[in-house]
């Protein structure tokens, strides 16, 4: 990060919450594409888009916002990084299927890291929030992943279908994250853990991986079509 950019993924978050607990989404994809544009996917997610999720959970939690903000906020939110996830439709890599576990509707960890993964070369197959194992497990079958990134906020989550996720980590490595992920429900799933935050979390997943995945970058530093539809060129990034 450079030396202001703390101020600016500061400034960033304030101004998402000014815009988007406003229920105005123009401005919120307008703070988006500049803290996109300024400090870079990877830094404006960790730095600006997680801890913003956080705080408005403190703000719903304390009642200082409704319901309909926060799902305002997180549809938004949503939708943008469903288009940074798809952004730089890749044919080639190594493959990811990322999954939230039954129950589990908290996936935007998830979705980080799928864009992480995707920045760094490799395709994803995002299954979303609440995905039924036994789904989980025939999709692993038919496309031979070479990751698998599961996600739960209980570890009970995890525990309940441990058998089906052993099965799937005898052909395929199989990440747990997110606070259920704990040490003890790894060891029970025969999985890695994948500790720290989601852009963190990705980077050593690649790393440990052992695939030239940027082979497969044409661009590494290019930010690909990561622009809002309704957006002008000068704002979209
Ligand atoms: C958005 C949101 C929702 C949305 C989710 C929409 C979506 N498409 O994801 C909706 C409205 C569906 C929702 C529902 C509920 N939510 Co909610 N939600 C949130 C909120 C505001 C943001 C969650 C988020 O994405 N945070 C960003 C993540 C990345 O940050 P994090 O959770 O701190 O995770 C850290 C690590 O665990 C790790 N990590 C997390 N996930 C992953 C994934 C991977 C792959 C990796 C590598 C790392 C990783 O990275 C982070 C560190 O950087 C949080 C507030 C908060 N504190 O987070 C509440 C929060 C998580 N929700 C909460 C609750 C209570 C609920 C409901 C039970 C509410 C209800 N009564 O219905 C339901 C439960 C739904 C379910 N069965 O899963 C509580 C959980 C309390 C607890 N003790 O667990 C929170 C903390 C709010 C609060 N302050 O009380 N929620």
């Amino acid at each position: 990060m450079t030396p202001s950019a703390p101020a600016e993924a500061r400034a960033s978050i304030d101004l998402l919450e000014q815009t988007l607990e406003s229920f105005d989404e123009t401005g919120g994809h307008r703070v988006l594409s500049r803290a996109f544009e300024t400090l870079g996917v990877e830094e404006a997610l960790a730095h600006v888009v997680l801890p913003y999720l956080r705080e408005i959970g403190e703000r719903w939690a304390a009642g200082s916002i409704g319901v309909a903000q926060e799902h305002f906020a997180s549809n938004v939110l949503r939708s943008r990084l469903g288009v940074l996830l798809g952004a730089l439709e890749r044919t080639d890599g190594p493959l990811v299927v990322l999954a939230c576990m039954p129950g589990e509707q908290h996936e935007f960890g998830l979705m980080a890291t799928g864009i992480v993964l995707s920045r760094l070369g490799w395709r994803t197959c995002y299954l979303g929030a609440s995905t039924p194992p036994a789904e989980l497990a025939r999709t692993c079958r038919t496309l031979r992943p070479h990751a698998v990134v599961l996600s739960a906020r209980r570890a009970t989550a995890f525990a309940a279908h441990a058998p089906v996720v052993r099965r799937m980590a005898e052909t395929t490595s199989v990440h747990l994250a997110a606070p259920g992920a704990t040490a003890e429900v790894a060891t029970l799933c025969h999985a890695d853990r994948l500790v720290g935050d989601p852009v963190t979390a990705a980077r050593r997943l690649h790393a440990d991986a052992g695939v030239d995945a940027m082979d497969h970058l044409d661009h590494p530093d290019h930010p690909g079509h990561l622009g809002h539809p309704d957006l002008d060129e000068s704002t979209a990034v």
